[in-house]
C-alpha cells in the first residue's frame, strides 16, 4: 500500500516525527509533499522560517519518508495522489473532513495530532524567550 501526506514541516519537530512514522506504518511507501514558501503565505499570510528546500531535505532524510516533492497548489491534491499512485491520504485530525472528497480514488484518513506542540507555538516561546 503507498501512502501520501502533505504538510509545511517548518521548525521540524517531534509531531512532524509522529505523524510521519505513523503514516508509513499505514503502508509500505510513504510519498511527502511539502507545502512550497509561496502556497504557505497564501494559506498563512506568513513565509516559512525553513526555505522549502531545507523542509524538504529534513523530510527526505527521515528513514520512514521514501519520496518527497513540493506541494505548489491545495487545487492539485487530486492530481498529486494520482501521479503518486497513493491508495491512502494520511493528515492530522486538524484536517478533519477538509479531504472527505478523495474519497472516490483513494482512502482518506485523519490521525489525532500530538498534543501541546506546535511549530506557532515553538516560535512564540522562543520569541518570549
Ligand atoms: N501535526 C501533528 N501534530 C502536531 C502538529 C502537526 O500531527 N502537534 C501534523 C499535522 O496535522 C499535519 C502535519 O503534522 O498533518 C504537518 O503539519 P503542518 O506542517 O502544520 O502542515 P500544514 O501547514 O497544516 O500543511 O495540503 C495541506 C497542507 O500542506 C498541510
Amino acid at each position: 500500500m503507498r501512502v501520501i501526506t502533505f504538510g509545511t514541516f517548518d521548525v521540524f519537530h517531534v509531531g512532524h516525527l509522529n505523524i510521519l512514522e505513523r503514516a508509513r506504518e499505514m503502508g509500505d511507501h510513504l510519498t511527502v509533499g511539502v507545502s512550497s514558501d509561496a502556497l504557505n503565505f497564501d494559506k498563512k499570510g506568513r513565509l516559512p522560517i525553513y526555505l522549502q528546500m531545507d523542509r524538504l531535505r529534513l523530510v527526505e532524510a527521515l528513514g520512514c519518508v521514501d519520496e518527497v516533492f513540493i506541494e505548489d497548489s491545495l487545487e492539485l491534491k487530486e492530481r498529486y495522489i494520482i501521479d503518486h499512485r497513493a491508495d491512502i491520504l494520511v493528515m492530522g485530525n486538524d484536517w478533519q473532513g477538509k479531504f472527505d472528497q478523495f474519497e472516490a480514488i483513494c482512502q482518506v484518513c485523519y490521525l489525532p495530532r500530538t498534543p501541546s506542540i506546535s511549530t506557532t507555538e515553538t516560535i512564540e516561546v522562543i520569541k518570549n524567550r
